[in-house]
């Protein structure tokens, strides 16, 4: 189903024009009889030459009532663009035509009425055609048909209806994406049925018996009956004109601008990132920072303030990011069209496009950061939108990132599949398996999110660091894990040892480094001694061969050949080093531990003293060793004694 909306200065004939159309007068309020003039939303439909029915919002033109020209415009799938020939273009002829231009409204028929009134002239008509057809130039209803007729003499308007027909034949489909909203543009009560409420449907079907919530007021209801154009439905589609009778909400709980929904489907928001545009003319001054505005969505009116994005002010037919802080949560979406005015003097200021309708907090102006990620937004396809996310955060858990694009959970999970498989995201939690990629569960475990080209960053972060640290200690086999992790971060952010480790794993599996274990290095550096150092290492290695038991010192070993070249022999591994002191030769340390091993296997435990006689040294070294072991949790002490671990034991 269709709607359409009229447009249109005051008096211009509207209302007269839908009552000749559709038999139904829309100014049903008594105000509006007396005062031959529209004051609040009106209501009809018409059956095409073709069947089908369409329904007619007809607006007032009246510069005060224009917040109800706003809340009626809001669905509308073309325009009914009047206009009277007499008197041709008038200041809300260009307000609305301003409107339904930064509200996207592509399609419409400007009903050129009254041309009984100019009929003496025929030059006249022409000449107003001429300026009609200039004022759509460059707006969205640029090149729309011209259609003169009268509503008193009927002249025209069968040809007004196959072109509303012809016009409408092009409109897209309403989508159905099976969310349906309801903004109220509309809340009374009927005796005998009680509250009903009547609004364009969109997004998805109502049915009767339906829970419901009325958003942002909270409320919960359930449908009782459905009616478009006056006769009941048990279902009623996107696109319609629809009322609904709600039981349990009282008419007084309901207003215009809150959104009838599915329960949980629509989360009200006080703060929203949009794309303004500014109207092309008619202000005196540019809009400003932190100015205060009023914001217009769907049926609903708000208060709010400003805060320009990327610009310090926007003048007329300038486009920019702001963001919205609302005087009062409305239900918003990604993708719904919006306007700014002022209040005072009364003034369209501009409109345009809710990109974010959950931005969460408050962004700093001028970030280049922000207004890209607001840029993918508004592209809408949420493969760049999640990735936009994920770039101001990375390397970041899935959830973190999925949760801060403000995308629907299962377009967020698609999204990161399709950027999966393209290679522009990888997931680098060890123990993940990416064909699993299908169990939402399972992204949300996700630790380790990074894009390629964060992940490319880093790497050359990581590969700079090593480089500068093994240029700087050329002896020493690599750089220690916890050194490591708190260059590589920077001070911007703080990993967990968990992100730290997946990292890591894929620069070791990439190649670009070596884990040894206390220390990273990189696959290319090799610790190197200069030959006079090579000649003191292999005198000393040599002194620890002959007496493997009872070596030197580390205090003695640092004295023989500095303090680089001992550290040099103890991360190539050549020694082992068992406490502060003392220091074996590595194959030594391993048969010594051997020997312990095996007798406490065969005995059930070992006393030091034991040790000392089994490998023939002295108290110092024996105690050293055990301890040693201790701290590794090989063994246990019980008394004098040491016995194996379970774990190791078993
Ligand atoms: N001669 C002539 N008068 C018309 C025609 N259409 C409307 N009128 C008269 O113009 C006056 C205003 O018509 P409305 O239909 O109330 O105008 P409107 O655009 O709905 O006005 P608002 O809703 O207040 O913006 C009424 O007195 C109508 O009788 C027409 O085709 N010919
Ligand atoms: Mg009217």
């Amino acid at each position: 189903m269709k709607v359409i909306g009229t447009a249109g200065h005051v008096d211009h004939g509207k209302s007269t024009l839908v009552l000749a159309l559709t038999g139904i007068d829309p100014d049903r309020l008594a105000e509006e009889k007396t005062r031959e003039m529209t004051i609040d939303l009106g209501f009809a439909w018409l059956t095409l030459p073709d069947g089908q029915a369409v329904g007619i919002v007809d607006v007032p033109g009246h510069i005060d009532f224009i917040k109800n020209m706003l809340a009626g415009v809001g669905g509308i799938d073309a325009a009914l663009f009047v206009i009277a020939a007499d008197e041709g273009v008038m200041p809300q002829t260009s307000e609305h035509l301003a409107i339904l231009d930064l509200l996207q409204v592509t399609h419409g028929v400007v009903a050129l009425t009254k041309i009984d009134m100019v009929q003496h002239d025929p030059d006249w008509l022409e000449l107003v055609q001429a300026d009609v057809a200039e004022a759509l130039e460059r707006t969205s209803l640029a090149g729309a048909p011209i259609v003169p007729i009268s509503a008193r003499t009927g002249e025209g308007l069968d040809r007004l209806t196959q072109t509303i027909q012809q016009v409408l034949s092009q409109t897209p489909e309403r989508r159905n994406v099976a969310k349906p909203r309801l903004p109220i543009d509309r809340a009374f009560s009927v005796a005998g049925f009680g509250t009903v409420v009547t609004g364009t449907l969109s997004d998805g079907d109502l049915v009767v018996g339906q829970e419901v919530e009325i958003v942002p007021a909270g409320l919960r209801a359930r449908v009782r009956g459905l009616q478009t154009h006056k006769h009941k439905l048990e279902q009623a589609v996107p696109g319609s004109r629809v009322a609904v009778n709600l039981s349990g909400v009282s008419k007084e709980q309901v207003s215009r601008g809150n959104v009838v929904a599915l329960p949980a489907t629509l989360r009200p928001t006080a703060l929203v990132d949009v794309h303004l545009r500014m109207v092309a003319r008619g202000l005196e001054k540019p809009l400003l920072h932190n100015q205060p505005v009023d914001f217009f969505c769907g049926a609903a009116e708000v208060a709010a303030r400003t805060r320009l994005l990327n610009a310090e002010a926007l003048e007329p037919g300038q486009e920019g990011w702001v963001q919205l802080r609302l005087e009062a949560p409305v239900a918003v979406q990604r993708g719904d069209r919006f306007i700014l005015r002022q209040a005072s003097p009364s003034r369209t200021l501009g409109g345009g496009v809710v990109v974010n309708p959950y931005p969460g907090r408050r962004w700093r102006r001028f970030r280049p950061e922000v207004v890209a990620m607001l840029e993918a937004l508004q592209s809408g396809d949420p493969p760049s939108v999640l990735l936009q996310a994920l770039r101001r955060q990375e390397p970041a858990p899935y959830a973190a990132v999925a949760s801060a694009s403000s995308l629907d959970r299962a377009s967020a999970a698609q999204a990161f599949a399709e950027l999966l498989t393209g290679a522009q995201v990888m997931a680098l939690d060890r123990d993940w398996d990416a064909g699993q990629i299908e169990e939402g569960q399972r992204l949300a475990a996700l630790q380790t999110v990074i894009s390629a080209e964060g992940w490319r960053e880093l790497a050359g972060r990581l590969e700079s660091t090593l480089a500068g640290y093994h240029q700087q200690f050329p002896l020493r086999v690599g750089m220690g894990r916890e050194e490591l992790k708190n260059r590589w971060q920077g001070k911007r952010q703080t990993w967990s040892p968990r992100q730290f480790n997946d990292l890591l794993g894929q620069a070791v599996q990439e190649g670009l480094v070596v884990d040894e274990g206390a220390v990273v290095r990189l696959r290319g550096h090799a610790a190197r001694l200069a030959p006079k150092e090579q000649v003191a290492a292999d005198r000393l290695l040599a002194q620890f061969k002959t007496q493997p038991a009872m070596p030197p010192s580390a205090t003695e070993a640092k004295a023989a050949v500095g303090e680089d070249v001992l550290q040099w022999l103890l991360d190539s591994g050549r020694l082992a080093r068992v406490n502060d002191d003392v220091v074996f030769e590595a194959a030594a340390y391993d048969a010594m531990l051997q020997q312990i091993m095996d007798f406490m296997r065969r005995e059930g435990s070992i006393t030091v003293a034991q040790v000392r006689d089994l490998l023939d040294t002295s108290r110092k070294y024996a105690l050293a060793l055990m301890e040693h072991l201790d701290a590794r949790h090989v063994t246990r002490r019980v008394g004098d004694a040491r016995v194996l671990r379970k774990a190791e034991g078993s």
